[in-house]
Formats: C-alpha cells, sequence, structure tokens
C-alpha cells in the first residue's frame, strides 16, 4: 500500500458512493482526500506511523481511521461493503466514456440494465434512448464510446509500477545473500504497461535468498518456491517474480528476461543463421556443442557482433539490425532535460503557488517553466479568465524579477472547444511566450471532427503546442479518433511542438506515436503537466516513453536552452 493506492481506494469509494445518489458533500471529501494524497510529498505509510494522519488536508477523523485500516490490513471493510452493494457490471458501466455515475445509476434502477452488452443492446434497440432527458443522439455517442471502452486488464501503468517495484527492491536490498538485484521484462523496458515484475539477482545461498523474498512484509501470497525462481503476489495484487543464477551466468539471465519476447525471437533467428542457440544460461555453439556464459550483458551481445541496446529499444522493430550496422540512435536521458513547459499553479487546479513551483524546478536543476494554467473554456477546474490570465502575467513578471537561477514563461493550456474554436483570441495568444492547446471534452466525436479540431489549432500560429494529442488515459480510456498522422504531418509543416505527457495516466503520446512523430519531422516536447512539485520527477516516464520512440535530445525542444527554445517558437520561424 502505497500513496498512491490508497488514493485509489479513496476515489473508487467517491464513485460507488455516486453511483448510489449519496450528497455530493461526503463524495467531494473524498474526492479531495484522494487528489490530496495523491499529490502528498511524503510517504503515507510515514505519515500514519508518526500518528500525523489528521494532519494532512481535508483528512478529518473518519477518513483518518479508514487509511489506518487499509495501510494495516490492505482492506477497507467499508469499501467491500459498497462494492457488494453493485453487481460488478454496474460498476464497469462508469467505464464507458461518457457514462458518469448518475447515468450508470439510472440505467441500472430503471433498465435494469448490468453489463456492458445489456448496454449496447439496449444502445441498438432503442431502449435506451427512452429513458427521460436522454434521447436518440445520446444512445449513439453511448454507442460509439461503448466501442473505446479499453478492456479490463491487470496491466498497471509504468508510473505506477515503477515506485511499487523501488520500494520491493529497497526491502530486499539489506539481504545480505542476494547480489545483482535488477528489475528485468516489461519494467527494465520502460513499457507503459505492467503485467508482472520480473527481478532478476545472483546468489550464492539461493535458498537464503529466497527465503528472504518470500518472507517481506508486503508479500501477500506465496505462489511458487525453489532455489532459481519463486513468485509472489503483493498486497496490492502485483505478481513479483524473483529469478536467481549465479555470479558468472548474470548476462545472459538479464537479456533472456529483459525480453521482449519479440526481441528474443529475432534475437535467437539472427543468432541460428550464424550457428548458435541462445538460451537464459548462455550461448551454444551448435557445431561443437560448447556453452559459453556471459558475466554482463554487453559481452553477451558483443559474443553475438551486436553493440549493446539500451532495454527501451528492445521490442523488434528494428533494433537488432541498428546494433549491427552501428547505427544506434544516441537516446535522450532526463538529464538532457532543461525544463518542464507544462506546470499548473493554484490560479487553476494546482496545489501549490506559481513560486513553489519555480522553486522545485529550480531545485532540479531545471532553467526554466512554462506557467500553463487551464483556460476558463474547459469549465472545471477553476480555469483562468482573460482578467485573471492579465493579472497573472502582471505577476509572473515580478516574480522573474525576484526570481535567480530559473525564468517562468507565460502562458495557457487553452482549450480546444467542442467547436475547434479556440478559447481565448489571438491578440491575447500573442501576449504570451508559449501557448498549449489541448482537448477535455468531445471526445465521442468523429474522426473527422476531431481532427479538424485539432489540426485548426496546430494551423493557428499563435500555438506552440498540442498537450497530449490522443486524449488516452492508461488502462481507461483509448485515444479518441484522431487521425495521428494528420496531426503529425500538419505539425512537421507549421512547427508546431506536439508533447509526451509524462503523467502516469497519460503517457501520451506513447513510444510508437512518438517514433512516428520524429519520422514525419515533428519536434517533441517532454513535460509533467505537473500540478503539485512532486510531479516534476514524473519526468522519467515521459523521457523513458520518447526513449522508446528512439529520441535523441535533437529531438525534444525542451532538452535546449531558454534561449534555443525562445528562437524555435513557431513566432520566430519564417513562415512557412
Ligand atoms: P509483462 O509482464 O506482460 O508486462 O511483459 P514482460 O515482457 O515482462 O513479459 P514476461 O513477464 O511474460 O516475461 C519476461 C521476459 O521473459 C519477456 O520479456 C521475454 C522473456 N520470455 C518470456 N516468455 C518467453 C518466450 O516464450 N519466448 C522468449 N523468447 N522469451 C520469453
Ligand atoms: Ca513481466
Ligand atoms: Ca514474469
Ligand atoms: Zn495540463
Amino acid at each position: 500500500m502505497n500513496n498512491a493506492d490508497v488514493a485509489a481506494a479513496m476515489n473508487e469509494i467517491a464513485e460507488l458512493l455516486e453511483l448510489k445518489g449519496e450528497s455530493t458533500f461526503r463524495i467531494r471529501a473524498y474526492e479531495n482526500a484522494a487528489r490530496t494524497l495523491g499529490n502528498l510529498p511524503e510517504d503515507i505509510r510515514t505519515v500514519s506511523e508518526e500518528g500525523r494522519l489528521r494532519d494532512i488536508k481535508g483528512v478529518g477523523e473518519a477518513l483518518a481511521l479508514k487509511i489506518t485500516e487499509l495501510l494495516e490490513t490492505g482492506h477497507l471493510k467499508y469499501l467491500d461493503a459498497l462494492r457488494a452493494e453493485f453487481p460488478a457490471g454496474v460498476r464497469t458501466l462508469m467505464t464507458v466514456p461518457g457514462v458518469g455515475p448518475s447515468l450508470a445509476r439510472r440505467v441500472y434502477a430503471e433498465l435494469g440494465i448490468d453489463s456492458l452488452d445489456g448496454l449496447r443492446q439496449a444502445a441498438r434497440d432503442g431502449t435506451l434512448a427512452t429513458l427521460p432527458g436522454l434521447g436518440e443522439k445520446s444512445a449513439e455517442n453511448v454507442l460509439r464510446a461503448l466501442g473505446r471502452v479499453k478492456k479490463r486488464e491487470n496491466r498497471i501503468s509504468i508510473g505506477r509500477a515503477i515506485p511499487l517495484v523501488e520500494e520491493f527492491m529497497a526491502a530486499l536490498a539489506p539481504s545480505a545473500s542476494i547480489h545483482e538485484l535488477t528489475p528485468g521484462g516489461s519494467v527494465r523496458r520502460w513499457s507503459p504497461t505492467v503485467g508482472d515484475v520480473d527481478l532478476l539477482a545472483t546468489s550464492g545461498e539461493p535458498d537464503a535468498a529466497m527465503d528472504a523474498f518470500v518472507s517481506l512484509p508486503t508479500v501477500a501470497q506465496v505462489l511458487g518456491q525453489g532455489p532459481t525462481k519463486s513468485s509472489i503476489i503483493t498486497d496490492g495484487g502485483l505478481q513479483v517474480d524473483l529469478r536467481i543464477v549465479p555470479e558468472g551466468e548474470y548476462g545472459s539471465l538479464l537479456q533472456h528476461f529483459t525480453g521482449s519476447k519479440q526481441h528474443n525471437i529475432e534475437l535467437r533467428e539472427y543468432a541460428l543463421a550464424r550457428g548458435l542457440s541462445l538460451n537464459e544460461y548462455g550461448i551454444t555453439d551448435q557445431a561443437t556443442g560448447n556453452v559459453r556464459h556471459f558475466a554482463d550483458e554487453v559481452s553477451f551481445y558483443h559474443a553475438l557482433g551486436l553493440e549493446w541496446m539500451p532495454p527501451e529499444l528492445r521490442e523488434g522493430t528494428g533494433e537488432i539490425e541498428a546494433a549491427r550496422t552501428h547505427r544506434l540512435p544516441r537516446l535522450i536521458t532526463v538529464e538532457d532535460i532543461r525544463g518542464d513547459l507544462h506546470v499548473h499553479s493554484t490560479w487553476s487546479d494546482g496545489t501549490a503557488s506559481i513560486e513553489e513551483m519555480a522553486v522545485a524546478a529550480r531545485d532540479l536543476g531545471y532553467e526554466y517553466i512554462a506557467l500553463t494554467d487551464h483556460s476558463a473554456g474547459i469549465g472545471v477546474a477553476n480555469g483562468l479568465s482573460i482578467e485573471r490570465l492579465q493579472e497573472q502575467i502582471a505577476l509572473v513578471g515580478r516574480l522573474n524579477d525576484e526570481l535567480e537561477g530559473i525564468t517562468v514563461l507565460t502562458g495557457t493550456e487553452m482549450e480546444i472547444k467542442r467547436n475547434g474554436d479556440l478559447d481565448f483570441p489571438d491578440e491575447i495568444l500573442a501576449q504570451l511566450d508559449w501557448v498549449i492547446a489541448s482537448i477535455h471534452s468531445g471526445f465521442n466525436q468523429s474522426q473527422e471532427q476531431i481532427t479538424a479540431r485539432v489540426v485548426r489549432a496546430i494551423q493557428n500560429p499563435n500555438v506552440d503546442c498540442i498537450a497530449h494529442p490522443t486524449g488516452r488515459l492508461v488502462g481507461k480510456r483509448e485515444p479518441y479518433a484522431v487521425d495521428l498522422e494528420a496531426v503529425f504531418r500538419a505539425a512537421a509543416e507549421t512547427g508546431t511542438v506536439l508533447e509526451i505527457n509524462s503523467a502516469p495516466e497519460r503517457l501520451d503520446l506513447v513510444d510508437a506515436h512518438a517514433r512516428r512523430a520524429i519520422d514525419l519531422g515533428v519536434t517533441l516536447v517532454v513535460n509533467t503537466d505537473a500540478h503539485a512539485p512532486v510531479h516534476f520527477t514524473n519526468i522519467r516516464f515521459g523521457v523513458a516513453m520518447a526513449r522508446r520512440g528512439w529520441a535523441q535530445s535533437s529531438d525534444v525542444l525542451n532538452s535546449r536552452d531558454l534561449a534555443a527554445v525562445r528562437s524555435r517558437l513557431k513566432r520566430a520561424l519564417p513562415s512557412p
């Protein structure tokens, strides 16, 4: 149980209360608690152990008790009871984009529908349209949205997996019998979602090492224990496998269980063509039967005549050929990032002041941030009116005079409205250093409509960047129907920058999209969309997507210094 787990439980309670039709006051209390916990800079367990839960804003007696129960038992009776009030199928209704708790409740209570199939049928045969106030148009929207429901899988975002893995490894670290402990599999490749965690290690005393592994306090269930492989399930429901080999064989183990499966299949074919066969213990010369072992991956790949490949590239998309011909990209790293061009403050829906965000960014060694609070057209999130934006611009000017070592660029995250209009007129946008446009509504529009909206924003000379260009939410919402090829071409032509959003729930653009965009000549920017200072550290997830997209630092705007960023902005470019 970590902060994100507790926040997820609070969010689920809020959803279920809404499904029940409880008072908005109680619902908001849980939603607020979830948000606060998600932004909490400290580990919730430490806060709880030190008896400081009640000091957290929005956490009263009742909530503190619930959080304690969750942390101590891994369960919450109150939540289990709430869940039991509805068939699981009713809750899945809310996974349909546009179907909120209130519609789900009515569909269940008035039409008896408790599954996605039932909803689909009712949308098709006209039953759904008979619900008071709904009508045929809404039923059509539901039908379209049903096509975009993400299949429920037990995969979690890399952004949630990595902190769990780090915790797990820290707990194992004191165990004297375990050496060279590294995550392999999808975690090491920074795949956007992770099914299970594969830990790889060496040990001279594998039995003692495995004993230490299965006795960790977070282990809820032991699936199997042996000297070379053990598997457990954590109290958060995540499966973790640990594999152990003797020291001199670590390279082959690490390589094999880093995968991907497709990479390994192609590597095996490549090796077979050269008379060699591969497994997790070494490389066998088929003519002589000689087996060679490898202590590290570099020597393993060299033995095959290949350069070492960063794990992010090992997806079977041309990396072996590139490694053979010395054409691997020099991938961007987190250290290359010099600023964040998508940052919120308390002026909209952030939790920290502009100055706090700027100072936190400076502490990370950044040279600049762009303040991009929402515009009023978003309808929620306390978006800024033109008047408030003007006030903010003036304040940022004063702040820049006072602050040393960091520059705050003025900006906005401007809503692209349903009809494709932008929220602010051009003369206002022209006053800002950096303009982001993005979509938070009308997700169910046709491909034609939604693409036209984005492309029109791209063609506006004042729009520098499109944020989270597909709107997807990891495990929750598929991309809207946007034609990305058209977007990439328009962006390349106009010099509009496209974002890789590092928020664990977004990761948008994702790896393959980023790679295609680069191939078409688009400049990317890797932002965190920070709503609190802790979010700046999410940059590693966005950089991972960029690396998986074969991005070099030259492909990414915010790897440049401030002067270079300014001279790369659209209005500084010669008109196309
Ligand atoms: P996941 O767990 O679904 O997020 O994805 P991975 O890549 O971690 O997959 P996993 O845990 O099933 O296996 C870890 C690695 O082990 C995988 O990336 C490559 C290797 N591996 C597993 N099964 C096979 C296989 O059938 N053939 C080959 N060549 N390699 C495999
Ligand atoms: Ca795995
Ligand atoms: Ca596995
Ligand atoms: Zn944002």
